[in-house]
């Protein structure tokens, strides 16, 4: 078949709504630049085990830690599955990994902030998992059939782990003094890290006008940012704390929140390996690496073990 007639075949299945599937023909392009999501996004999930694993062996109580445990282990999970997603398309896991472990990779800024105090674990669950979801919710539609299986079951996941960060928050805003002013001190402090999760302003986005064609994206960065923060401020009054921006307004002519210019000059420093903790979360999925080499090479004994017993049999 002629490049022209796979192109076409390629272009009507997007247009159909039919999933692209990993043995189905695709532009170098769209396998490109859904490695290259893909595999961020997983880098994401595991990275982002760092900022809450710090809190594990610090929750004030055993139900908070069983919590915690399991949240952090689900997140362990979508960094599999999706890895497995990007595998598909060819890559290799051991590539995508030492990508980032060599800091090539990129993954999501909101990961390079500290986690400071215990309210900090209900401020990633309501305003990074909430924001996450909005994304992911997206993502279940994605044009990549792998990655849209794959985007289904963490959605589930997700949504539980951004309630247990509300109702985490609901009880410290019913608190003490001290555990009301913690509460507010990590809304403020995640708030608008958590905005610049979504990516930059359209205008500046360099991958949505293709993504959005191909159906990988079907929100742009500027709509899913937008319909966060007009759920945020209703849900921010149940817990009778406050958004820290003063320009944050209901516009009558949009029907949607205004809100303030975000630092961009912070989110790229971020994304360039300049933020509050870059270095340290590479030091400690290397270190993770290092420490983990003795389970990889004993599976991978185990494994030509097996495969040899099965040889012998069969001869
Ligand atoms: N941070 O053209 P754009 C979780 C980069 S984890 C860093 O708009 P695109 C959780 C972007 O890569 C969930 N870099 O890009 C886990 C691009 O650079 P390259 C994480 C960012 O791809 C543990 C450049 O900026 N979610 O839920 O069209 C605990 C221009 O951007 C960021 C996902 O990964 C950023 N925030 O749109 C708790 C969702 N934003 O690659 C929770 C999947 C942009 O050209 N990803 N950049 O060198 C996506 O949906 C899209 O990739 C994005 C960006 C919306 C993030």
């Amino acid at each position: 078949m002629q490049i022209h007639d796979l192109e076409k075949i390629f272009e009507e299945k997007i247009e159909r709504e039919i999933k692209i599937e990993s043995k189905d023909w695709m532009p170098d392009a769209y396998r490109k630049t859904n490695v290259r999501q893909i595999s961020q996004h997983a880098h994401s999930e595991i990275v982002g085990m760092l900022p809450e694993g710090n809190w594990i062996s610090r929750a004030p109580s055993l139900k908070r830690k069983v919590i915690l445990i399991a949240k952090v282990q689900d997140e362990a999970g979508h960094g599999l599955y999706l890895y497995s997603a990007a595998e598909t398309l060819g890559t290799s896991r051991e590539q995508m990994i030492e990508d980032l472990l060599s800091g090539k990779a990129k993954y999501s800024s909101i990961f390079n902030y500290p986690t400071l105090t215990w309210a900090d674990m209900g401020a990633v669950g309501w305003l990074v998992d909430g924001a996450a979801i909005l994304n992911q919710v997206m993502l279940c539609r994605t044009s990549y059939g792998p990655y849209a299986r794959a985007m289904v079951r963490i959605c589930k996941e997700e949504s539980f782990h951004q309630r247990q960060g509300f109702e985490s928050l609901l009880v410290l805003s019913k608190g003490t003094p001290e555990q009301k002013a913690m509460c507010q001190d990590a809304i403020n402090r995640w708030w608008w890290p958590s905005l610049m999760m979504f990516g930059p302003k359209d205008a500046e986005s360099t991958n949505s006008d293709q993504s959005m064609k191909w159906k990988i994206k079907r929100k742009t960065n500027d709509e899913l940012r937008q319909q966060f923060v007009n759920m945020a401020v209703e849900q921010v009054k149940l817990l009778g704390m406050t958004l820290p921006d003063p320009d944050l307004k209901f516009n009558e002519v949009t029907s949607q929140y205004d809100f303030g210019e975000i630092h961009w000059d912070e989110f790229w420093a971020v994304v360039k390996g300049n933020g509050p903790c870059n270095k340290q979360r590479l030091e400690a999925r290397n270190k993770a690496h290092e420490e983990g080499k003795w389970v990889r090479e004993a599976a991978l004994a185990y494994a030509k073990k097996q495969q040899a017993r099965i040889s012998v049999k069969v001869a």
